[in-house]
């Protein structure tokens, strides 16, 4: 049977933006910042260039301070240095003909003290120990034990996601996503195998949302629901996280993101670690704007979670890593070229701007 690719290369309005079609460009953790300040530099610019003919762009995950950075070389978005860095891509990246948001990141306790101010512990909603790795100048090593934060930091960390998105905005990004999915500090607070706090900020579904929903709304506040997104990983086991009862939980989330206007919820749907089925299609239903499909879609999956109305969008990550010119490439039905893993983090030109196009090709 032959699928019907052409919905993926139809346009959709999300939120306050207009795409041209239905791929998005996952956001890929590259590990090519500039050394000492964590700056974007020229060759990013040419990576997320070569990719501008995404419906949507979101960039790899990007730190709102220095507490909120877990591996290295990995961009920041908190010092005027990177905000330049940042403006030489949006605008490389508009000039293209394309759209790009930034993504907030801060990674709670998947950090190492090596990467903390004056070697202090990482931060975390309670003093949970991952059982994941990091990559460190040495290469991967284990992240440290975290402490967990007063309830007093919590408002300042609310604050830097605000500041965050302020400069964002003064970057030139188009929007932002808030990184709530894959074991990062939103999801150590949301799921509760890393929150065992006992006060407004854990125990019942409502508590371990709370800081989720301040988080969104001070991006909202800084810029406005149209150009503001969310990522979450329901039932991903990834950086060793866990919940007894994912479906309530991620359905209020959802519901609560969807009240705040949010233009769209991006879903990694990648599966439990014990294949529990998760029901997706609940939490399309229960959120209003756009829906992001990701993990493991091919051209013709993506087609048909589209025409059948399980997702707005699908995002592809290891797709786009290796395939710059991925629409033109489904669009053609053509090849693709295979991703190298060994050049996923760290390096330079080599498996980051070096993947040909069918033209090159
Ligand atoms: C791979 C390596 C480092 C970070 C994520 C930001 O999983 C990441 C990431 C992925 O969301």
């Amino acid at each position: 049977m032959t699928i019907d690719t052409s919905v993926l290369f139809t346009p959709h309005r999300m939120g306050s933006i207009d795409l041209p079609n239905r791929l998005v460009m996952a956001p890929l953790t590259r590990n090519r910042a500039t050394p000492g300040t964590d700056a974007p530099h020229a060759l990013n610019a040419d990576y997320y260039v070569q990719r501008a003919s995404a419906g949507l762009i979101v960039s790899e995950a990007t730190q709102i301070s220095r507490q909120g950075q877990g591996y290295i070389l990995t961009p920041g978005i908190y010092t005027d240095a990177q905000v330049e860095g940042w403006q030489t891509v949006t605008r490389a990246v508009h000039a293209a003909g394309g759209r790009i948001f930034l993504q907030l990141w801060h990674v709670g306790r998947v950090s190492h003290v090596s990467l903390q101010a004056d070697g202090a512990a990482p931060v975390a909603p309670s003093a949970i120990q991952a059982n994941t790795k990091t990559y460190l100048a040495h290469g991967f090593d284990a992240v440290s034990m975290p402490r967990a934060l007063e309830v007093e930091e919590i408002a300042m960390i609310v604050r830097d996601y605000y500041n965050a998105t302020v400069n964002a905005k003064r970057a030139g990004f188009d929007g932002v996503e808030i990184h709530a999915a894959n074991g990062y500090l939103i999801d150590q607070f949301m799921r509760d195998g890393s929150n065992r706090r006992t006060d407004g900020y854990g125990g019942s579904i409502e508590n371990r949302a709370r800081f989720a929903l301040e988080v969104a709304e001070a991006v909202v506040n800084a810029w406005e629901p149209g150009r503001v997104g969310i990522r979450i990983s329901p039932v991903s086991p990834a950086n060793d996280m866990r919940d007894s009862n994912p479906t309530p939980l991620f359905e209020h989330v959802a519901r609560s993101m969807s009240a705040l206007k949010l233009a769209y919820l991006h879903v990694n749907e990648s599966p439990a670690a014990d294949g529990t089925p998760f029901d997706f299609a609940a939490l399309r239903r229960a959120f209003k704007g756009t829906y992001i499909a990701n993990a493991g879609y091919t051209r013709e999956k993506a087609a048909a979670a589209i025409a059948e109305d399980r997702a707005d969008l699908v995002a592809f990550g290891k797709l786009y890593i290796a395939n710059p010119d991925l629409v033109a490439r489904f669009q053609k039905g053509a090849p693709l070229n295979e991703p190298d893993q060994p050049t996923f983090y760290g390096g330079g030109v080599k498996g980051y701007t070096d993947y040909p196009t069918l033209t090159a090709a």
